[in-house]
């Protein structure tokens, strides 16, 4: 019934926004922070803090080869591929119905779909860029380099344009993506917890009447969707999409 609805007002509207999280990468077998057993807060016994703890800045600056440990290990997935939930979306935005993907993943698979306008908030793994002087450098650089990486022109220390954990986001990029947020006819929020700011408070930006909430778990913004389906986002919208 949910997704009947859904379908239906996919169909009525012209100007969607999706705003997603780690939960639309899990069916690549990415995953994510919070789901029981397979989420990265259950798996890693083997290091001494949770992720948010390993990914941060201060751990960042006074542990980066831990630092890089962890990451490589949990947050780059290079060989995944994107899922239905991707495909959907890129396909949904070639029909010119929707017109942005606001994104706090990191991985890169909304754009291996297809999808050309990704705002992602968290930036991506697929971006890395000297500290000192700022030459940028791709993944591959990242992932070759045993230690940490640095660069081959200065010798500074190489990072992600990832957003750890105590840094700001991009206001450009969270400017664009309210401004998307604002305009929508309507909002699919999926995959995400909605715990984690500033980037959860950009639901509260919607003034439509078609927020739909797609999510596994129970999310704190349950009871301000307008529909709330709790199932597999790739399936969701596949099906809701093609029938
Ligand atoms: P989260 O807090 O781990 O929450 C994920 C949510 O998705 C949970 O509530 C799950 O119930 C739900 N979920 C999981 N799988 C599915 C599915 N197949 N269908 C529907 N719902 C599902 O992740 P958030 O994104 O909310 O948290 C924000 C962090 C996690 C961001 O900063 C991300 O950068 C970070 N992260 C990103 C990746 C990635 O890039 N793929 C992976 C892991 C963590």
């Amino acid at each position: 019934m949910s997704i009947e609805k859904f379908g239906e007002w996919i169909r009525e509207s012209n100007n969607i926004v999706f705003f997603g999280g780690a939960g639309t990468s899990t069916e690549s077998n990415i995953p994510d922070f919070r789901t029981q057993d397979t989420g990265l807060y259950d798996k890693n016994h083997k290091y001494p803090y949770p992720p948010e703890v390993m990914i941060s800045h201060s751990f960042f600056i006074q542990h980066t080869r831990d630092f890089y440990d962890f990451y490589k290990t949990n947050m780059v997935y290079k060989d995944a591929k994107p899922n239905d939930a991707h495909k959907t979306l890129a396909k949904l935005e070639e029909e010119g119905k929707l017109k942005a993907v606001i994104t706090q993943n990191i991985d890169g698979l909304h754009q291996k779909a297809g999808s050309k306008n990704v705002l992602e908030l968290h930036g991506s793994i697929y971006r890395n860029y000297c500290m000192e002087c700022n030459k940028k450098y791709d993944l591959d650089y990242i992932l070759n380099t045993d230690n940490v990486p640095k660069c081959k022109v200065c010798g500074g220390i190489v990072r992600p344009d990832v957003v750890l954990y105590q840094e700001g986001l991009d206001m450009e990029v969270l400017n664009r993506a309210i401004w998307y947020i604002k305009n929508a006819d309507m909002l699919i929020v999926g995959g995400t917890s909605l715990v984690v700011y500033p980037a959860a408070g950009l639901v509260d930006y919607y003034n439509g009447n078609k927020l739909v909430l797609i999510n596994r778990d129970e999310t704190p913004y349950d009871n301000t969707a307008d529909l709330i389906i709790h199932d597999s986002i790739g399936k969701v919208l596949k099906n809701a999409v093609e029938r």
